[in-house]
């Protein structure tokens, strides 16, 4: 045999012999590709958006799918934008979002969304043109209003209330308080002696939302009660209040996890709070986001779809006019229950 042949014919063997190799490794990076859902929260930090991610990833995981955690130092809209770009050129097969600005997303994710990525929001919603659907905690309004009715109840009817938001863009938050606005609008009377003299924003962030505590405490020294409907922010103003010895004198309610808020909730500078679970907001969002992908939902109304442990669950119309699945009713934590949670979540 001549050494032309002798060498074909290796590179023959050589070609068959790597051929399963390179289809195996196509087909891997094709696998890598399909495994990878991502959630993006609004910022690093906060522990509730740390329970909304775990679970996220056990959900993704238990379905055998590989999840990506993200989320910016600050919440804003400009630094969730980058992400985003990221994760497309990383070609994830999903993106859930926490929005930081209910429109400023959008020709991010309807990028996204042309190029094949399922998208859909999680507690804070952006747009319905920039989602396919999405996954809120609780019903709205019902939190809007309960949280009036609550600072209404810890005020005995009557005296200045405030509320300490996250960001002034945050649209869950706003949604909220377009809700509480409305009830006190809605019941002139019974609201008449109750005055809410001012929105503050502590961003989410624990430093701003003491400072802005302590500005609403020295703008207003009759105040009676804070609503503060994120987590961030009712926990500052639980330890503002305590360490003021105001406990008694100012009340706080809102939205609160257990954990953060066991010691308020006991030493009475928060007689009680709301909230859901939010390992299961970001466990339902992971079902969501795979029904999504594989055609088994299409974010219309009426869909219906199945969610790990946690059921069957129905797409429904949105109050912005998009749809959204609702995990459920919001919980009220209390001096007699706080302690069954406060290892929880
Ligand atoms: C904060 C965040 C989150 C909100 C909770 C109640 O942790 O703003 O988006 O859902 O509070």
């Amino acid at each position: 045999m001549g050494t032309t042949k002798k060498s074909i014919i290796m590179i023959l063997v050589l070609i068959m012999a790597f051929a399963p190799l390179a289809l195996f490794a196509g087909g891997r990076s094709e696998a890598a590709d399909a495994e990878r859902h991502a959630f993006i929260f609004k910022n690093t930090g906060n522990p509730y958006g740390e329970k909304q991610m775990e679970g996220f990833a056990e959900g993704i995981r238990e379905q055998g799918f590989e999840e990506i955690l993200r989320a910016p130092d600050q919440p804003t809209a400009e630094a969730q934008i980058q992400i985003i770009e990221q994760l497309m050129a990383q070609r994830v097969k999903s993106i859930s979002i926490t929005g930081n600005d209910f429109d400023a997303l959008q020709p991010a994710l309807t990028r996204a969304m042309d190029q094949g990525i399922t998208v859909l929001s999680a507690d804070s919603a952006v747009n319905p043109a920039s989602r396919q659907v999405h996954v809120n905690q609780a019903d709205s309004e019902m939190i809007g209003r309960t949280l009036i009715q609550a600072a209404y109840d810890m005020a005995d009817g009557a005296g200045e209330i405030a509320i300490l938001s996250a960001t002034s863009q945050a649209s869950n938050q706003n949604l909220w308080i377009e809700w509480m606005q409305k009830e006190l609008a809605e019941n002139p009377s019974k609201y008449a002696d109750l005055e809410l003299v001012r929105i503050a924003y502590g961003d989410d962030l624990r430093d701003k939302s003491v400072s802005e505590t302590e500005g609403l405490l020295q703008s207003f020294p009759d105040l009676k009660v804070i609503i503060a409907p994120t987590t961030v922010g009712i926990a500052a103003a639980g330890r503002v209040i305590t360490d003021r010895g105001l406990i008694g004198e100012v009340h706080v309610t809102g939205l609160g996890l257990p954990s953060e808020m066991a010691e308020y909730i006991e030493n009475g500078a928060c007689p009680y709070m709301f909230l859901w679970n939010p390992i299961d907001v970001g466990y339902l969002t992971a079902y969501a986001a795979t029904a999504l992908m594989n055609g088994d939902i299409t974010g219309a109304a009426g869909d219906t779809f199945s969610a790990g442990r946690l059921g069957n669950f129905e797409v429904v119309p949105a109050g912005d006019g998009g749809t959204e699945i609702l995990l459920g009713a919001p919980f009220k934590f209390e001096p007699s229950n706080i302690d069954e949670w406060k290892d929880v979540y």
